[in-house]
Order: C-alpha cells, then structure tokens, then sequence
C-alpha cells in the first residue's frame, strides 16, 4: 500500500502540547487549506485553542526565520511549518525550496524544538490543491500530525527517568 492509499493515521493526543503554525502568505488560496489541514488535525487530537499560535510569513523564503524566533521564545512543543512553491510561476523555485528546507531542519537542529515540513513543492497548482484537499491527505494535516508525534517523542526523552529496553 502507497503512502496515501490509507485511511489518516490516528493522531496521537495533542492536549499537553503548545505549537506553532508557521504559513507562508504566497500562494494563499493553498496554503490557507493546509494551515485548516493543520488546525483541524490539532483540535481533533485535543490541543485547546489558546495552545495554537498562528504565525503568517509572506513567503517560504521567510518561514525558517519565523520557526527559529518561535522556537527561542520557550513557549512551543512543536512548530508546523506550512507553505507552497509551484515550479511553473517560480523561477527560482529551488533555490526558495532549498532555503525552507534547509533552514527548517538548521532551526529544528539548533533550538531543540521539532519541526515538522508541509511546504509543498509541485509542478502545477493543481498537483498543489490536490495535497491540499479537505480528505486525510491534506499535507497539513499530515505536518501537524507529525508535529504532535514528535512534541510527544521529545517529552519523553526528556523525562528524567525512562523505562529500559527497546522504544518502538
Ligand atoms: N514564495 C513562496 O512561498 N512560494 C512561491 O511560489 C514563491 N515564488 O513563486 O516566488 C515565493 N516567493 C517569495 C519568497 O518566498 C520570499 O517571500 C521573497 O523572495 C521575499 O524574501
């Protein structure tokens, strides 16, 4: 079965957990689908609405920058990073990809905070609004699950003591 054939994954509990969602204002008429994608996927799985903070950036150029100075403010879990580049109208689409990409895993590696990547990268708007549908494989969806599994996984690695034996 193909990532995307199943059903959405169950989303782990999302209550004891503060995040960000960074989005990308360019290209909005998708990447305000993915930011619902997230934000539905985090109510569902309990994160109270006052845990979820909002952060619009104008472009995905701007998104690491945003996710680093959430992240040093303490106050998130977790960091969602949402946006949407379209090879067709970008002619400098890799090197913006490149940026967010790199950036996001440089600002996760360096604050110690996860972040997770829903930054769309296709040929043609309508390969970006397919992955941005209402169904399970809405991309921001599946960050923000992502988000929630990783705030859950470093809770517990930063719990003082830890069962032994082997973590699945
Ligand atoms: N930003 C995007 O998020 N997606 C795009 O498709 C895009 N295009 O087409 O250029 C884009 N450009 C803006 C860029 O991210 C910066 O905001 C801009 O260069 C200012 O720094």
């Amino acid at each position: 079965m193909r990532q995307g054939d199943e059903a959405a994954a169950p989303l782990g509990d999302a209550s004891r957990f503060r995040f960000a969602v960074v989005v990308s204002r360019f290209n909005a008429f998708v990447t305000d689908r993915l930011r619902d994608g997230a934000l539905a996927a985090l109510r569902e799985a309990g994160a109270r609405d006052e845990a979820v903070e909002v952060i619009d950036v104008p472009g995905a150029f701007e998104i690491p920058q945003a996710a680093r100075a959430a992240a040093e403010t303490g106050r998130f879990d977790a960091i969602v990073c949402l946006g949407c580049l379209i090879r067709g109208a970008t002619p400098h689409f890799e090197y913006i990809a490149l940026a967010a990409a790199h950036g996001i895993t440089a600002a996760a590696g360096e604050t110690g905070i996860p972040m997770t990547f829903g930054v769309l990268t296709t040929e043609t708007r309508e390969q970006a609004l397919e992955r941005a549908g209402d169904g399970p494989d809405n991309k921001g969806r599946e960050a923000a699950a992502a988000a929630i599994d990783m705030a859950s996984l470093f809770r517990s690695l930063a719990a003082p003591s830890r069962p032994p034996g082997i973590r699945a």
